[in-house]
């Protein structure tokens, strides 16, 4: 096939284009010119799939677009190289993860060659290089230093079979490991975190500046950030214990504090901390320890117990608190329950049976618990009362109004939302209460007892605790993790200190490398802060929205606030992101029994062989059990790297999921072959100077075919243009360049101006360049050498506006003087001189030797001064 010899003759040149693709670092620094598009960076499995082949043609794509439009462009490729798998292949494999890595990284390397991306491999990155981590360990330092890095004991999420600490985000929905499906136990552990939750109200507040992103991936992070608006309001305790004066509970309902009957302490809140504080709580102190472990044990590798949703209470009946707003009234109980987070604002929720479905439900269960209860009814809204025997169900809208008996005489009558102001002003007077924001955004936990990822430089010290590892002995290395037990203390020179075990989560590599490849190979930086620079588009899965998304911001934010990333005032890495959509496989299955089938089971025909009947087709996610997975090596040698990259692009908008089926490949083939074709047949006529059929294009616009074709070619540019910066519809793109193909070749059958012709064929095929690069080198060959061009430019066609066939009357003047009206196109003022000198003596309106010093043209007036 002439697509495949094509790409062997011009991939050489298309991946290394000759024009501005490698910037030197001090051109593009903070260059606002400069573009960097960047896609997320694969982890080396060894097998390049399809997916990947569908994110990097977009990332290839939309660089090559800005190159031809003359913008210094970085497009980087690296790899996320530390990780799980490795260190599993390794066991079964008996090899080191740095070898099975390094080898897949050079596999990839070449089947990535494979679809002719020009990727700025000067700039190419692996997270396990030590250059690299070294700079991975900086950052923790740094975060350490600020007191963003923080070590204690934790309920963790343990995974039993990678046998390893999970982050919540590695914990799905079902309570499983996102790697190994696991069902997640809990564990209590010492680890180190990340305290994102200090940077919590920026990683939602910026959100909204993020103009460039998918709505549906800033709600995805609103969400996961979750912001509460509530109050915290102090109940004094009867009498004081274990040193404490009052209970502190967190609440987003405060204008139901009436309706309060108990409160509700978390499993591990302060007051339960050890035995000696749990003897002021309880008669029993046995049994509340037993309650404790049961309740924490439920949790254990039990994906159906939710331990929110938990009715089981102790009461601690040796305290009891009061009703802040209404200290005359009776004392109330105090229970332990593992519905209360624990480190979720204080710890301790006010228990209000009336107005919440949850605290009715404990409160039916719980309340005879309580000797000697008299509580009496109280009102709040419509007059529902709290004895738990006369109402049915809790009043839980929130709108309303607050009883005529509500206790709390201030809010009577008051609006709900009226009266949680009051209630808080009421109670911030007295010093019991104040407005808070609290976040579920919980703290990263980034420890994990793995070998094969990034060493955490602490060293344990018995004397200091935990010591930063000095910047010059960065990187600690993996060898020297695992080899060293014991070394010195970096602060008081002991020799019996502990070097730390653990390594850091992958999701901390990729949470930064975007600043790496801007300067990949500084030795005493991580980055030279003037070469930071915003990623102008970012491309990856949607699957990302949240963990890898959220954790780049989290760090570039950082990045910013110590100064090394200068170029968004917010600190905001990336300006806008693509999320494109999964590429589904075409899955085969018998009608009579519903298996999956091979494609060897089908006939050339395409019917089962055994049956003869018409498989049942259906598009899935790719799997091993389905036999629907598609090999692109497979596609390019079979089809060029042209028509694959044409065809990923043309089966789907970016976003959406991609029905991969090769035989729909030719459609695109036909059209690259119509293309070459066109150029080896477009009419040559007294052949001109390349600048004369792009600068300096002139027809006769009096001619309707001419003027109709011109719109038209003007249309599609504008369309292409328009769909490459939005950067979503690059389907829409190669159905363009089949419309502006066809309207040639078949205006060429009609009477358009060869000129126009040839104008637009030489846009046609550099607008191609960018998703059909070897195609358009040959085109751009063919031409040159038909026309005798010594060379051409790549540029971007600038779409020009239509003309319209509609006129206007205009003066004609010749040093002032006003010579005669007429009537012209529009659009003539806008022409050059020459062409309005030109386009006047053809219709004889001036004469032919005219001379002049300077034309002076306004929408209605050309004054010729002499
Ligand atoms: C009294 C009340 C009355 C409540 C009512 C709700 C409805 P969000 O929006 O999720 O922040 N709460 C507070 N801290 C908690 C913790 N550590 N563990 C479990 N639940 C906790 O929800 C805030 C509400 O969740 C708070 O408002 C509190 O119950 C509960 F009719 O207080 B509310
Ligand atoms: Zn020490």
């Amino acid at each position: 096939d002439r697509l495949l010899s094509l790409s062997k003759k011009w991939s050489k040149k298309t991946t290394k284009p000759d024009f501005k693709i490698y910037p030197s670092p001090e051109s593009m620094a903070n260059g606002k010119l400069s573009k960097y598009i960047l896609a997320m960076f694969p982890y080396p499995s060894g097998n390049l799939h399809i997916g990947h082949l569908r994110v990097y043609t977009i990332s290839d794509t939309i660089s090559r677009y800005y190159r031809l439009k003359n913008h210094p462009v970085i497009h980087p490729i690296g790899w996320d190289a530390f990780g799980l798998p490795a260190e599993n292949a390794a066991i079964d494999r008996g090899i080191s993860p740095e070898t099975w890595t390094k080898s897949n990284i050079a596999s990839m390397t070449l089947q990535m060659k494979a679809f002719d991306p020009a990727f700025d491999w000067n700039r190419e990155l692996k997270t396990c290089d030590e250059n690299y981590y070294k700079w991975t360990q900086w950052i923790f330092k740094k975060l350490f230093e600020n007191g963003l890095a923080y070590r204690k004991m934790s309920e963790i999420n343990w995974d039993p079979v990678d046998k390893t600490v999970l982050a919540n985000e590695q914990v799905d929905a079902e309570g499983k490991s996102w790697r190994s499906g696991a069902i997640v136990e809990k564990k209590m552990l010492k680890q180190w975190f990340f305290k994102i939750s200090d940077y919590s109200e920026r990683l939602l507040g910026d959100l909204g500046a993020l103009k460039g992103w998918p709505d549906k991936v800033k709600q995805m992070q609103r969400n996961w950030i979750g912001q509460s608006k509530g109050t915290i309001i102090k109940f004094p305790l009867t009498k004081p214990v274990n040193n404490l004066n009052e209970l502190v509970t967190f609440t987003s309902r405060s204008e139901t504090l009436a309706s309060v009957q108990y409160l509700t302490i978390g499993l591990r809140h302060p007051l339960l901390a050890d035995e000696s504080k749990m003897i002021n709580l309880t008669e029993d102190v046995e049994a509340l320890k037993q309650f404790i472990k049961i309740e924490t044990s439920k949790n254990v590798g039990n994906k159906n117990y939710n331990p929110l949703l938990s009715k089981e209470g102790f009461l601690l009946n040796k305290i009891s608190i009061k009703n802040p707003l209404l200290p005359n009234e009776e004392a109330l109980p105090v229970f332990v329950s593992s519905y209360v987070i624990s480190d979720y604002g204080p710890g301790a929720v006010m228990g209000c049976p009336t107005h919440d479905t949850r605290d009715f439900e404990f409160w039916k269960l719980n309340n005879s618990k309580v000797p000697n209860k008299t509580l009496k009814p109280v009102s709040v809204v419509p007059d529902v009362s709290c004895d738990i025997n006369s109402i049915e169900l809790p009043y839980i809208a929130k709108q309303g109004t607050i009883s005529k008996l509500n206790k709390i005489k201030e809010i009577r009558g008051q609006n709900l939302k009226i009266a949680k102001k009051t209630v808080d002003e009421m109670l911030q007077k007295i010093g019991m209460g104040r407005d808070t924001t609290n976040y579920k955004l919980r703290d990263w936990l980034i420890s994990r007892q793995r070998k094969w990822g990034t060493p955490i430089p602490v060293i344990h010290c018995q004397e200091c605790g935990p010591v930063l590892v000095e910047d010059e002995n960065l990187p600690v290395t993996l060898k020297q993790q695992q080899d060293e037990a014991t070394c010195k203390c970096p602060k008081c020179s002991r020799t019996d200190a502990i070097r730390e075990k653990d390594t850091m989560d992958t999701f901390i590599d990729s949470s930064w490398y975007f600043f790496r490849h801007l300067d990949p190979k500084n030795r005493t930086q991580i980055i030279e802060p003037k070469k930071s620079k915003k990623v102008d588009v970012y491309i990856g899965g949607v699957e990302h929205a949240i963990l890898h998304l959220l954790y780049s911001r989290f760090i570039s934010k950082f990045m910013k606030d110590i100064g090394y990333y200068t170029d968004d005032a917010l600190g905001e890495p990336f300006e806008k992101l693509i999320t494109q959509g999964m590429v589904h496989g075409k899955t085969l299955i018998n009608p009579d029994n519903g298996r999956f089938l091979k494609p060897e089971e089908i006939d050339q025909h395409g019917k089962i062989k055994a049956n003869g009947k018409i498989p049942k087709i259906a598009f899935e996610k790719m799997s091993k059990s389905k036999y629907n997975g598609a090999d692109p090596l497979e596609c390019i040698s079979k089809h060029s790297s042209d028509a694959t990259r044409a065809h990923i692009l043309f089966q789907a908008p970016v976003t959406d999921a991609l029905q991969w089926d090769e035989q729909k490949i030719a459609g695109v083939k036909k059209w690259l072959h119509k293309l070459l074709t066109l150029c080896e047949s477009i009419e040559v006529k007294n052949a001109k100077s390349y600048e004369e059929y792009i600068d300096r294009i002139v027809f006769d616009k009096s001619s309707d075919l001419d003027l109709q074709f011109f719109n038209k070619l003007q249309k599609i540019c504008k369309s292409i243009d328009v769909s490459f910066t939005d950067g979503k519809s690059l389907n829409t793109v190669i159905s363009d360049y089949m419309i502006l193909t066809n309207l040639i070749v078949d205006s060429s059958q009609q009477d358009v101006a060869n000129d126009l012709l040839i104008n637009a064929t030489i846009k046609l095929v550099h607008m191609t360049y960018p998703v059909a690069p070897n195609v358009s080198e040959e085109c751009i060959d063919i031409l040159s050498k038909r026309f005798k061009w010594a060379e051409v430019p790549k540029f971007w066609p600038k779409p020009e506006e239509p003309i319209t066939s509609s006129t206007t009357s205009y003066k004609i003047l010749i040093n002032n003087k006003k010579k005669f009206d007429v009537s012209l196109d529009s659009e003539s003022h806008k022409l050059s001189d020459d062409d309005i000198v030109k386009m006047l003596i053809k219709n004889n309106l001036i004469a032919n030797d005219i001379t002049y010093k300077r034309l002076i043209k306004t929408s209605k007036i050309f004054n010729f001064v002499q």
